[in-house]
């Protein structure tokens, strides 16, 4: 054995090579945390030392090779002195570099997937064999950061500018195919033999049947395009890449500069241009967010996981009410493999319901994602009825019928009547509290709610909604079926709007105010998009329907009357009653358009303008209105409800809230969630702003646990602030 530690070892091979292996004896994951790196450091020292060795293969015990940097280190590390920080990186580049420098050949044998610093281990030797099964990539760009150890400079130099720029500035892990392709690996064999493909491929390098040292000159000097050439490929990944990313994003721009910069230089500088950019990118708000979102994501996952130790199986589900929303959770769950069973009152919803459904798929199959016959045999798992026949033998039936307390009561009465005594009835409401519904039922404990956002194949959130009587089996197997279908649940406790529409409203009632206080909606709609939000609270209306939005305030305002009610003629209600329901409908407070491809565009709409205006009091000039006013008002209504919601214990914890929001209506990622751009501001400087607003009414009122934090000084997200 030439090394034995926790994380790694490396021992003599027959061949005369030597064998280093990641097995991470208290993980079930190998990772690149202080301790592997500090063993391996050692590690390469005992490897430079032992000169009888004639070519090393990297291998890995665990289901994967690496998964990257360690990410809970993140928050330590980035907030390290600049100069430290720096330091500690040169440190793992230097122990890369002199790998890549060993005077023997060098082959990565990658198992199931290799992210971030974890392919750009395998990127310093000079062969990587990765597994039909794998996933090879650098992701980075998801954390708010760009690669640090070497990826930035060693990818282009591999696989050429363009194709680099696609693998870091989208972040997406490669599929064999593609990596093999575009030279990022060398060669995909099956699981099995990959193994004896490595050591084969060494030993061919130590009989000199590899130019090895001609692989490594590559990486090691700048890349193969002259300077124009260098030019107009950065002048046009400058462009396409900035523009996706949008004006919040950093990492990007610095990933660019970064690369440029170091382009023509020799590794050893490259790799100083690239720690500095590095740094400066970890060190911005934006990536301790996303950062702070990986964590969460874990957390919840993790818990979700606990949580379903004592699920039931489910093997079929039903769901009540085709049409969209039907459509899409039978979609979703067929598509993930559970066969699901649609019930409607008449064949035109079915059929609905089913278009839905195929439509969802065609795309698939147009974007060469599925292919015909999978798409066919997906089909196969959705089937329709108009009776409740076949919807007695499933394990979940989940009702998505209109938005109404007693149609819903009445449905579920009537299912419990017909189902078995095990099976779950979760509603997909998205305002009615649970509890109010399951009195219907003789068996309350076995009804949840399972709220699914629209539209379902892209929203990743479910609401699995306790009410007081659901019982802890219920909640279980719902959040199992929620995650068997690909959707991430978060349980939360029943109230009115639970815990994504009882922040929604209070935000959407904020821009109500202001148009009515003559507020311009256009406006309004331009600041929150710069703000990040992916569509103003006027667009966002059109695109929920007018008519959906005026019946869940009315519900919201029934549940919390002194903060939700609107006791003015709102804008929406004008529009509502005028039959401008949205998108949907052609007009609301825009116009739209079907562009060629089908798509609805939306259009400014003098009526809807003039429309707005007669509603509007215009206490104050629409100028008088500034930008920053306009998200204090909207932000701190959404806030303050998201933090009485953790007062009340609608979640458990500013984990849950924060992905909730995320995950179910599209909050701006880079400010990391409410709670966490609550910290962001300060407890302290959050409550003085809501002060300030306070003759708005009880919505900008300060709930007691922010107050409690503010006088502390406390984060949600711990520490002062
Ligand atoms: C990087 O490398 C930066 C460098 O360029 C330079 C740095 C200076 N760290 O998701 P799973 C844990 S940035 C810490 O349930 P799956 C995870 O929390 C990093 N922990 O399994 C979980 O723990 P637990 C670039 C990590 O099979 C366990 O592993 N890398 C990390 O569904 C299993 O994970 C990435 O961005 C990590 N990097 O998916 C990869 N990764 O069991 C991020 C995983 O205690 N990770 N864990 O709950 C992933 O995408 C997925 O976890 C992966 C596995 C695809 C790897």
């Amino acid at each position: 054995m030439i090394y034995e530690g926790q994380s790694l070892s490396v021992k003599k091979l027959d061949n005369g090579g030597a064998e280093l292996n990641f097995n991470r004896s208290d993980l079930p994951i190998n990772k690149l945390d202080h301790k592997t790196l500090t063993e391996f450091k050692e590690a390469i020292v005992a490897l430079s030392r032992d000169t009888s060795v004639k070519g090393l293969l990297l291998t890995s015990s665990k289901k994967d090779f690496i998964v990257g940097a360690d990410i809970t280190e993140f928050i330590g590390w980035f907030g390290l002195p600049s100069d430290e920080f720096e330091a500690k990186l040169i440190d793992v580049h230097k122990t890369f570099a002199t790998m890549e420098d060993f005077p023997f050949p060098t082959v990565s044998a990658i198992n199931g997937v290799a992210l971030g610093g974890g392919f750009e281990l395998p990127l310093s030797t000079d062969y990587r064999i990765m597994t039909t099964k794998g996933r090879v990539g650098l992701p980075e760009i998801n954390l708010g950061i760009f690669p640090g150890w070497g990826g930035s400079f060693r990818l282009p130099r591999l696989i050429g500018l363009d194709n680099a720029f696609k693998w870091i500035a989208m972040g997406k892990p490669q599929r064999p195919a593609d990596a093999l392709k575009e030279g990022g690996v060398d060669a995909v064999v099956e699981p099995d033999k990959l193994y004896d493909a490595g050591l084969k491929l060494l030993e061919r390098c130590m009989a000199g049947e590899m130019d090895y040292e001609a692989r490594r000159e590559e990486k090691r000097n700048g890349i193969k395009l002259n300077k124009m050439e260098q030019l107009m490929a950065f002048e046009t990944a400058r462009g396409m890449i900035l523009g996706k990313a949008g004006p919040h994003y950093p990492a990007p721009k610095i990933m660019l500069n970064a690369m440029q910069t170091h382009a023509n230089m020799h590794r050893d500088e490259a790799m100083v241009v690239e720690v500095k950019g590095f740094v400066k990118a970890a060190q911005t708000d934006v990536a301790a967010n996303l950062v702070g979102l990986f964590l969460n994501d874990q957390a919840l996952k993790r818990q979700a996981s606990k949580l379903t130790k004592i699920a039931s199986e489910i093997k079929t589900a039903s769901v009540l009410g085709a049409g969209v929303m039907g459509g899409g959770i039978a979609y979703q769950s067929a598509l993930k493999g559970t066969p699901i069973i649609m019930k409607d009152i008449n064949d035109e919803a079915l059929e609905l319901g089913m278009k839905e459904a195929k439509k969802l798929l065609a795309k698939r199959v147009k974007r060469g994602i599925m292919t015909e016959e999978v798409m066919m045999d997906t089909l196969s798992r959705i089937n329709t009825t108009l009776t409740y026949g076949d919807v007695a033998n499933t394990d979940i039936v989940v009702e998505a019928v209109v938005e109404n307390v007693d149609i819903k009561k009445s449905v579920l009465a009537e299912l419990e009547g017909v189902v078995s005594k095990d099976t779950i009835l979760a509603s997909n409401t998205s305002t009615i509290s649970i509890t109010e519904l399951a009195t219907a039922t003789k068996h309350p404990e076995r009804v949840c709610g399972m709220h699914f956002f629209n539209p379902v194949p892209l929203m990743p959130l479910v609401e699995v909604i306790r009410g007081e009587k659901s019982s802890d089996e219920t909640i279980a197997t719902t959040v199992a079926y929620a995650l068997s279908i690909g959707k991430k649940p978060i349980v939360v406790n029943d109230c009115p709007g639970f815990m994504v529409n009882r922040v929604l409203f209070p935000y959407l009632n904020a821009f109500e105010k202001l148009v009515n206080d003559g507020a311009d909606f256009l406006h309004i709609d331009k600041v929150m998009e710069r703000f990040g939000w992916p569509m103003g609270p006027a667009y966002l209306l059109d695109v929920v329907g007018l008519d959906v939005a005026c019946h869940g305030s009315a519900v919201m305002a029934e549940g919390f009357p002194d903060r939700m009610k609107i006791d003015f003629d709102s804008a929406t209600e004008a529009m509502y009653k005028k039959k401008r329901l949205g998108q949907k409908s052609g007009s609301g407070y825009y116009r739209y358009e079907m562009d060629r491809r089908g798509r609805p565009q939306k259009k400014v709409d003098k009526e809807a303008i003039t429309m707005v205006a007669k509603t509007s009091s215009a206490i104050r000039q629409a100028d008088e209105f500034s930008d920053e006013e306009i998200v204090e008002r909207m932000m701190l209504s959404l806030c303050l409800e998201v933090v009485r919601c953790l007062e009340d214990k609608i979640v458990d914890s500013p984990e849950s809230a924060d992905m909730s929001l995320i995950w179910g209506i599209g909050f701006p990622p880079f400010r990391g969630g409410a709670l966490r751009y609550i910290d962001s501001i300060g407890t302290k400087e959050f409550v003085t702003m809501a002060e300030k607003y306070a003759d708005l009414g009880e919505a900008y009122a300060v709930p007691k646990l922010l107050a409690d934090m503010a006088s502390n000084d406390l984060k949600f997200f711990g520490g002062k602030s």
